[in-house]
């Protein structure tokens, strides 16, 4: 008899197909009461399979006495509880590498669409704006002071790009890297080095609120921030406060707080360009990202070792 996985958002039809093949597949969105299917299925589901931007519930773990295996269908796995994991015996894989271009190449056009202001001069041409006057100049990419706040996988392919640009480019990160860049010690230091900063690092207890209102004020009214990593990085209350009072010049973001909530605020600052959490929402990737999640999968079940662990 096939395994119960419970899958707690659509994904390709493709890579569902592929699970139905292997499990019993319950979807986690689609259940009307949970509670009730929690009590007449819980103990038959070994797996979960879930976004990085869902992860898993301490409550949900803790209503499924025979999971052996959360496999994020993302590279951040600060949504699922390792302390929990670790104590309750159940492997957690995530999907790195395989997203690293797409989050990076969303981190650039962002950038560009930030300094370029491309978001107002698409609405310029719709409005019939043009038909009146010239758009207003905007700023030059290249050449530009970025900062990178996290030097992982995704920081250094986003300064890898950078450097097509002829970009000044600097970075914070936990430790000194062997990169021709500019090291920066502390996030506010980051930000009076750089005209754009680009947050790209893990989020962590240690990391939460990193982004707050004196590295914002560091920024400062010329500074444009762009956010690719999590929203919990950034105090929001802060952003959205000095963007209000013309303390920073834009954002950039794909990420949020409380997503699919976001700021009334920033819905109505031009400033502003906003994007639903799509870092990795490409066809190609997603599929790359399944298919990493199908091989940890097969990979437990089978008694072998995992491609990508956690825990
Ligand atoms: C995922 C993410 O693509 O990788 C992550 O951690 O947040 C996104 O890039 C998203 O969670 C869908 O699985």
């Amino acid at each position: 008899m096939k395994h119960g996985l419970i899958q707690t958002y659509p994904l390709q039809p493709r890579i569902e197909a592929e699970l139905q093949k292997r499990f019993r597949v319950h979807r986690w969105y689609e259940i009307s009461d949970k509670q009730a299917f929690l009590q007449e299925e819980g103990e038959t589901v070994r797996a979960i399979v879930t976004g990085g931007h869902l992860g898993v519930s301490r409550d949900l773990a803790d209503a499924l006495p025979n999971l052996e295996i959360v496999a994020i269908n993302g590279v951040g796995f600060d949504k699922v509880d390792l302390a929990q994991a670790r104590e309750r015996g159940f492997r957690v894989t995530n999907t790195p590498d395989v997203l690293t271009e797409d989050v990076a190449d969303l981190a650039i056009g962002l950038s560009i669409a930030a300094l370029r202001q491309l978001v107002p001069a698409d609405h310029y041409v719709r409005s019939g704006q043009w038909q009146k006057a010239e758009m207003p100049l905007t700023s030059k990419v290249s050449r530009r002071r970025f900062g990178i706040y996290g030097l992982g996988r995704i920081g250094k392919s986003i300064a890898s790009r950078l450097e097509a640009f002829n970009a000044e480019i600097s970075y914070c990160s936990r430790r000194k890297h062997d990169v021709p860049y500019a090291y920066h010690a502390t996030p506010v230091a980051l930000a009076e080095s750089c005209d754009v900063m680009i947050i790209a690092a893990a989020a962590t207890p240690e990391t939460r609120h990193v982004i707050n209102k004196p590295v914002l004020e560091a920024l400062g009214p010329g500074g444009i921030l762009v956010n690719v990593a999590r929203g919990s990085l950034v105090d929001e209350a802060a952003l959205v406060e000095i963007l209000s009072a013309g303390g920073l010049r834009g954002a950039a973001l794909d990420v949020f707080e409380n997503e699919p909530n976001v700021p009334e605020t920033l819905l109505t600052m031009p400033n502003v360009t906003l994007a639903p959490h799509v870092g990795a929402a490409t066809e190609e990737t997603r599929a790359q990202m399944g298919k990493l999640v199908l091989a940890n999968l097969d990979a437990h079940f089978a008694g072998t070792d995992l491609p990508t662990p956690v825990v």
